[in-house]
């Protein structure tokens, strides 16, 4: 299996899609509403208060539409492994529904491909809507939910959204929260030293970062006339699993932290995916550029709670990017209630015809438990590297 057709062009119903809602017209969308009981922390209404400031015609109707289409596709591609969980075919969901606004434009914008030349991706367990962005398909990603031998990340031995896709230099997704942060740091050097334009782009949560890796990627990032070119984000959803972010940090924003070793830092609303696409694209510039680390910190949604071990339940008053993304493109008359529908309808076929052919695919064999491990294997010999 090959992601690199996939990568250089849209999927192919993402294409489809782009065609049909290529214009004008009015109205609201409905959304799935559940259920929920998870509490509020008053620091997440502090995020939720940050406003969108940066205006939709910023960027080409081309673009806005086909945000908005790879966020339908990576929601109901969460929402469909939610309901393989709850069916009894799955032990754990872990994912990132509410963080779309901000995951599609890293897959958009990040230079894809394998080797040195290419971006590489250390990514956390809520990077679907960043791998849907970069071509990953839909079955792929269910494969590795239901543990089926076929799933290219981990052959059915790990659990929802801890990928690994050497052929879009997507590092392996670490169950131990932070260790992106050192990782990423290996990349960025070979990179520097391979002297091309691509970076390394790291992606973590707000309670990660009292990891002593995030500190040492702050650290070995900044070095002076040694700074490498990385990009250091943090998607801050206010909580690591039921502690709230309140009292845990000393610090405002978790990038006040970067401008302590003078790396270039700020804050968006992950909410809002043109002010994320806008900043996204400006960091990259400027490490392309010099050869330098960047740091965003995004304000985002845990739309789901934590995980199934915390219900996977939608959560009431959470801002969801995608209904406020949709309800603006409606306003503008970017799009139709129509069209919106018609892209939902097309993903949710597409997710379901995954699953059941994912459900008749065998699951690992015990024989396999020793591929790709460290000890006597291929890894082994670092000298073959
Ligand atoms: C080293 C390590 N310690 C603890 C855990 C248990 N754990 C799993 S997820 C999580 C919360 C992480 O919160 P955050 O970094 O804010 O990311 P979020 O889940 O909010 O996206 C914790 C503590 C872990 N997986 N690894
Ligand atoms: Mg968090």
């Amino acid at each position: 299996m090959s992601y690199s057709k996939t990568t250089t062009s849209k999927s192919n119903s993402a294409k489809a899609n782009f065609a049909k809602v290529a214009t004008k017209k009015k109205s609201l969308v409905k959304m799935s509403s559940k259920k929920d009981d998870s509490k509020k922390s008053s620091a997440l209404k502090t995020a939720k208060s940050i406003s969108s400031t940066q205006s939709l015609g910023q960027l080409p109707d081309k673009v806005l539409v086909q945000m908005l289409d790879l966020m339908i596709k990576s929601r109901v591609l969460e929402e469909r492994l939610i309901k393989i969980y709850r069916a009894g075919e799955s032990y754990f969901w872990i994912g990132g529904p509410g963080e779309e606004a901000w995951g599609v434009p890293i897959g958009i914008l990040a230079n894809k491909g394998q080797g040195v030349k290419h971006d590489f991706m250390h990514l956390h367990y809520r990077c679907t809507p960043t791998l849907i962005a970069m071509g990953m398909n839909m079955k792929d990603s269910i494969r590795l939910m239901m543990n089926r031998a076929t799933d290219p990340s981990t052959g059915g031995r790990n659990f929802s959204n801890h990928y690994c896709i050497p052929e879009m230099n997507i590092a392996p997704v670490t169950s131990p929260i932070g260790v992106q942060y050192g990782i990423a740091l290996g990349t960025a050097h070979a990179q520097k030293r391979a002297g091309a334009k691509a970076i390394s782009i790291v992606t973590g949560g707000d309670a990660g970062t009292a990891e002593g890796d995030f500190a040492s990627c702050l650290v070995w990032a900044s070095r002076k006339n040694n700074e490498l070119p990385i990009l250091i984000t943090v998607q801050n959803n206010y909580w690591g699993i039921s502690t709230s972010y309140e009292g845990q940090h000393g610090e405002t924003n978790i990038a006040d932290r970067a401008r302590g070793f003078n790396i270039r830092s700020r804050v968006v609303n992950g909410n809002d995916p043109v002010e994320s696409y806008i900043a996204l694209k400006e960091e990259m510039d400027y490490i392309r550029k010099t050869g330098k680390p960047s740091f965003i910190e995004a304000k985002v949604s845990r739309l789901y709670g934590h995980s199934s071990a915390s219900g996977a339940n939608l959560v009431q008053n959470e801002e969801d990017c995608l209904k406020s993304f949709s309800e603006k493109l409606l306003s503008k008359k970017i799009i139709t209630e129509k069209e919106i529908k018609t892209i939902w309808t097309t993903y949710e076929e597409e997710a379901l015809r995954a699953t059941e052919e994912a459900r008749c695919e065998g699951v690992p064999t015990s024989e396999s438990i020793w591929d790709h491990v460290f000890a006597s294997n291929e890894n082994s010999n670092w000298r073959k590297f």
